[in-house]
């Protein structure tokens, strides 16, 4: 059974440098206690930016763990927190990189390309050359640039793209847009204890109560963390939407519901979720060709995350769809 990890954070050190002068900068959000801490100078989490520039320890972890293959993704907030001509060169300098560790590695890992929403035209024309020229798998958008979030027609050119080539986007967490920080500023809420699952989840709805899905309907999105939440929720979003937000006239009328458009356009994968009760209900609700394995290296360990798949309570064949063969079929693997 091939083990496909479908979350692996990697970074390079031209993003990092990048990073380390936003560090420094009065950039007003709620990553910048991540940023500090991993890229700012001597960092408390020296270790973390380690873990992301060093390919031999990556593949040392997964030979020793038994993982065939890291899908993997410049890790959050990419460069999503850069000016516009920055952002555009640098995820064009980060996916060239990727394409170089591929080409040295290319039955151990495969990638999701990175683009630069604050210029969603020549986003559209990245993810073109991300998935044509450099043959990446995918691509991957850590959710809100500069506080917005993707519902709105300015963005249209990144959907179109990804839509027009079959290419997956991955929305990855950030910490929540900044006029949601009151909530999430205290108790270390705003990263991966809560924010995180939060601010994309948040994301994902607006997406599908837009009618970004009528427009494109064959677009689609995969999120981590068993899905954010999401699939806990689906009744009570049908129940609401038709009888609150659909009745009173605030919301557009679509074409499905939303659970429908869920288990439409959406694929979950389990990274930092290791719960056998909430695979078990995702795969009943969704559908076993919709939940793929993930680890989030190097923020997750991989031994625990591996014990978990191993032991899931899954028939063999359910357990090779999760473990490697939805991910080989949604980011076209070899
Ligand atoms: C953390 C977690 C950081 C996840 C991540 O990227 C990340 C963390 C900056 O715990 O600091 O991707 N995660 O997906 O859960
Ligand atoms: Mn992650």
């Amino acid at each position: 059974m091939r083990r496909i990890a479908t979350e692996e954070a990697f970074s390079i050190p031209e993003v990092a440098a990048e990073l380390n002068r936003i560090s420094k900068s009065g950039q007003q959000s709620l990553d910048m206690r991540l940023v500090r801490d991993v890229y700012g100078d001597n960092p408390p989490r020296q270790y973390t930016l380690d873990g992301l520039l060093d390919w031999d320890e990556r593949i040392r972890v997964m030979d020793e763990c038994g993982v065939d293959m890291h899908v993997l993704s410049l890790t959050a907030p990419g460069v999503q927190m850069f000016d516009a001509p920055t952002a555009t060169a640098l995820a064009a300098t980060a996916n060239d990189a990727l394409v170089v560790e591929i080409a040295k590695n290319p039955t151990r890992f495969a990638g999701l390309a990175s683009f630069a929403p604050q210029d969603p035209e020549g986003a559209a024309k990245e993810i073109e050359r991300a998935i044509t020229q450099l043959k990446l798998h995918g691509l991957v958008v850590n959710s809100h640039t500069h506080n917005e979030w993707y519902d709105q027609a300015k963005y249209f050119s990144i959907f179109e793209a990804a839509e027009a080539l079959d290419a997956a986007i991955y929305i990855h967490p950030r910490a929540p847009r900044w006029d949601m920080a009151g909530g999430f500023d205290t108790f270390g809420m705003e990263n991966a204890l809560w924010g995180y699952g939060v601010e994309v989840s948040t994301h994902c709805l607006r997406l599908i109560f837009s009618g970004l899905f009528d427009r494109f309907p064959k677009l689609k999105i995969v999120i981590g963390h068993m899905g954010e939440g999401i699939p806990f929720w689906l009744w009570r979003l049908d129940y609401m939407h038709k009888n609150s937000a659909l009745k009173s006239g605030v919301a557009p009328k679509l074409e499905l519901t939303p659970s429908e458009y869920f288990k439409r356009n959406f694929w979950i994968t389990t990274s930092g979720q290791e719960n056998p009760l909430a695979l078990q209900y995702s795969i009943d609700m969704l559908g076993a060709d919709r939940v793929m394995w993930a680890i989030d290296y190097p923020y997750q360990p991989t031994a625990p995350a591996v014990q978990f798949m191993d032991d899931a309570p899954l028939d063999e064949e359910t357990k090779a769809l999760v473990y490697g063969e939805n991910a080989a079929r949604v980011f076209h693997l070899a």
